[in-house]
């Protein structure tokens, strides 16, 4: 949306920005060289009333990078040179169709990553690509982050999307564990101004209790610190909720007990699991573990969270069960000021269908071919690309398809991956950098830069603490024959298809709407069902509309406050979005139980029997945790973005910095001060790196931040080079994995460190 701003030149416009969860507004002034002028918080935005962080203004920078590339780039003689798209393409033809005839589509690999899920090309696009290759090797950043939390909701709930998030700004105590928010501003738990949202529950006579093995600035601002040892959450969580049923503080909403399964089996897995038990293992004292699960079970209201410093372990998704077991055991699941379920406006897995019942969700439909890992979500562990590209036999991948992804910095064992990807026989990266990974492609097509893109966060905002819906128009139009995103991945989809170089994107992008219209049309209870599917065609065609908003229109005026294309007149529609640049509001989270649900028996599955025999398994651990090793685990920091955000230097300068994080006590011992160096190894690679002596970490845990390690040849990010910093991930064990949803243990990892 944009309105000129009389007396002078410039133009005003509001868009979301995309960089992190958070989904804040943000206010562009644009100058009439159509250069960014200033970018600041939208104080009218419905959702993030003006909050912004460090990161949000850094969008004018990125759009000016000089780094950022322009044309697409083809690999000749190992040099990337830039060609025109037509090059491109046929070079992309020629590749993938060279490696279907020689191995078939089993040779066929594609992985998406991160900023995927924050751009509303990919989230409707990514799709064509996946489904056009005809094979299962299917990787995503999924497999590094969030999988167990979609795997623990899928038994638990019915779907992959049945995560509940916690009400933050109604709850009276909130429970976090590995995450900190006041650096990441939040995730699977979408809240523009997290931090001031935290403070309000104080404010409002609330309690915030933070469990990390480090002191971030999220425990600092929180009323208690339990400074637990990496790794041993699953035993803290089922000691709480063996606290709760030994002391009878189970109280399941009324509402809700009846639909439960499985509550004397859970009281039955978790009775071995004492805090006493747990103290030495965990760190936790046992007192504490007690006054917690008391606590949790008295507040009026209560929500218990984990994120990635819970999921990205061994033991992600038992995490994640326990979580939710526990908020629904104190009353807190489903009801305000607990663990809520969204209502999103473009419509969810728990939207969809008839409700209360469904056909429920299970992992391993197919197994690896190399080391036999069950699928979850169609995907298979990120941490087995390297083995399926280097292993011999039927069904080797040999073409490798990247979508907005850094795996080479960003999965385990990363030197294994990057070698892996230098043997391939063809790639092809969609990205806006040379970098790391990229680096290996034959062909990288250059996505537009985000203010040269539609926004809205279809992803993000079924996750969100309020039901909210913001569309944001392109800020700077698209230059002369300059594909959208959706068009290079609509074309890539084709040309996986087997319909050559020359394939329109648009052909492809009207099919698939004529299928989601024909479906909708066709589906008993949606409010479209009868209508004609070509006057649907044509109303959301007007004026020549198409990609992304087109399909987004249908989803949402067919979603749960849709306007149905007039048999809701008030409903939302594209239109309305475009007429609220701020956003609207729907409100706050509201019960939907058991309407949500779509679990094949209609009930919560509080004890699915493959997480009780994950519970099981690590009760068998148990032992080798309480032993004295040092262990890593990683941080973000507020001015920084997983691997990709070094090239500005505005994040850079100052006190952004690559370092290990070690606790006096240990420096002492290792014999290393404050700025000197030292090696640390793991079982599979070892690193180079400065110390920052803090006892901001507990003593025995040592911490490094993941996304850096820019010194490789054959990049050009010349700014993120000068600051390289090391790859955290040459540390990190591919053999390390969630057994049930396959995601890589990025935390908790044995090493040891020795001065240099
Ligand atoms: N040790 C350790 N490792 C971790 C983590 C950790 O906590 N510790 N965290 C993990 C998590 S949570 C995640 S999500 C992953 C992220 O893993 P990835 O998604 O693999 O990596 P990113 O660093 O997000 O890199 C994103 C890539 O997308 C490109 N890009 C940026 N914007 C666009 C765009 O608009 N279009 C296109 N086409 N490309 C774009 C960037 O140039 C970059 O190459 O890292 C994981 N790795
Ligand atoms: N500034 C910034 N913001 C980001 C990102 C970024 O890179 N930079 N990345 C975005 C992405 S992709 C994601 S997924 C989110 C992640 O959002 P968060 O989950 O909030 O991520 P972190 O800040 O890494 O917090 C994880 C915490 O887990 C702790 N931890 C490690 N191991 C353990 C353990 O075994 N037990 C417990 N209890 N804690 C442990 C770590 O010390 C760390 O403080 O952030 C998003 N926002
Ligand atoms: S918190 Fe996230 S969404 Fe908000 S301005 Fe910062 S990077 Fe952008
Ligand atoms: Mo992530």
């Amino acid at each position: 949306m944009a309105d000129t701003d009389s007396g002078s030149q410039n133009r005003t416009v509001f868009r979301t920005c995309p960089l992190c969860e958070a989904t804040c507004g943000l206010e562009l002034t644009v100058g009439p060289q159509e250069q960014i002028v200033r970018i600041r918080g939208d104080r009218d935005d419905v959702f993030s009333h003006g909050f912004i962080c460090p990161k949000g203004s850094t969008l004018k920078q990125l759009h000016e990078d000089p780094d950022r590339l322009r044309a697409p780039l083809v690999k000749k003689d190992g040099v990337h040179v830039e060609v025109s798209w037509d090059e491109a393409w046929q070079a992309v033809s020629d590749g993938i169709g060279r490696v279907i005839e020689r191995h078939g589509r089993n040779a066929l690999a594609v992985y998406g990553g991160n900023p995927g899920a924050h751009n509303l090309g990919s989230m409707l696009y990514n799709g064509v690509v996946y489904r056009s290759m005809g094979s299962h090797n299917k990787f995503s950043a999924s497999t590094v982050d969030q999988i167990p939390k979609h795997v623990a909701g899928g038994y638990m709930f019915g779907t992959p999307q049945s995560i509940p998030v916690p009400d933050i700004d109604h709850t009276d105590y909130l429970v976090m564990l590995g995450a900190n928010p006041y650096a990441s501003n939040g995730s699977l738990c979408t809240a523009p101004g997290f931090p001031d949202r935290l403070e309000a529950i104080r404010a409002r006579g609330g309690k915030v209790v933070t469990i990390d093995p480090r002191r971030t600035k999220t425990a600092e601002n929180s009323d208690q610190w339990i400074a637990i040892k990496p790794g041993t959450d699953g035993l803290l969580l089922a000691a709480v909720a063996n606290v709760l049923f030994e002391e009878n503080l189970v109280s399941i909403d009324a509402r809700l007990a009846s639909l439960t399964a499985g509550v004397d089996e859970l009281r039955t897995a978790v009775a071995p699991h004492t805090p006493e038990s747990v103290e030495k293992a965990t760190g936790v004292p046992a007192s504490v573990t007690r006054t917690l699960a008391r606590e949790i079970a008295a507040a009026p209201t209560a929500a218990v969270y984990g994120r990635i410093g819970v999921n990205a372990v061994e033991f992600g998704t038992l995490n994640a069960w326990l979580i939710d077991a526990i908020n629904l055991l104190t009353g807190n699941l489903d009801s305000r000021g607990g663990a809520m379920f969204t209502m999103p406006a473009t419509g969810s897995a728990t939207t969809r269908g008839r409700g209360g019942k469904g056909k429920g969700f299970a992992i391993g439909r197919g197994h690896s071919r190399v080391s036999k890992k069950p699928e979850a979500m169609g995907e298979y562990p990120v941490a087995i690309l390297a083995e399926e590209i280097t292993t011999p036999g039927d069904g080797q991948i040999r073409a490798f398809i990247c979508l907005s992804g850094n795996p080479v910095l960003s999965t385990p064992h990363s030197k294994q991956l990057d070698a892996a990807l230098a043997s391939l026989d063809f790639m092809v990266s969609v990205d806006i950098y040379l970098n790391e990974t990229s680096r290996h492609a034959d062909v990288i097509l250059p996505a537009p830069s985000a203010l040269q893109k539609e926004h809205y966060d279809i992803g993000l905002y079924v996750y969100a603490i309020r039901n909210v819906a913001n569309f944001s128009e392109r800020v700077f139009e698209l230059h002369e024959g300059q594909p959208d995103e959706w068009e290079i991945l609509a074309k890539l989809g084709g040309i996986l298809q087997g319909l050559g170089p020359d394939v329109d994107p648009h052909a492809i992008d009207d099919a698939m709407l004529r299928q989601s219209i024909g479906a909708a049309v066709g589906t008993a209870g949606s409010p479209v069902h009868g209508r004609d599917a070509d006057e649907i065609y044509d109303l959301l065609s007007a004026g020549g509309r198409r990609g992304p908003a087109r399909q987004m229109d249908l989803m949402l005026q067919t979603g749960p406050y849709g306007a149905g294309f007039g048999a809701n007149p008030d409903g939302l529609s594209l239109q309305k979005l475009l007429d609220n640049p701020h956003g609207v509001d729907l409100g706050a989270l509201e019960p939907r139980l058991p309407e949500a649900l779509r679990t094949p028996t209609g009930r919560i599955e509080l004890a699915p029997p493959l997480f009780l025999a994950e519970l099981a398994r690590l009760g068998e651990k148990q032992a080798s945790m309480e032993s004295a090793g040092m262990l890593l685990v990683g941080r973000r920091d507020l001015k920084s973005n997983n691997s990709w955000m070094h090239n500005m230097k505005v994040l850079t300068k100052g006190s952004l910095s690559c370092t290990l994080h070690v606790h006096p006590d240990d420096a002492d011992r290792i014999g290393v001060a404050d700025g000197g160096s030292v090696r640390v190894t793991s079982r599979v690679g070892s690193v180079d790196v400065p110390v920052e002596v803090t006892d901001a970490v507990r003593p025995g845990v040592v911490s490094l931040p993941h996304g850096w390690g820019h010194n490789v040849p054959g990049t050009r990010m010349a700014v993120a080079a000068e600051k390289a910093g090391v790859n955290s991930n040459i540390l990190t064990d591919d053999e390390v994995i969630d057994p049930l949803s396959g995601n890589a243990a990025l935390n908790a990892i044995p090493v040891t460190v020795a001065a240099l």
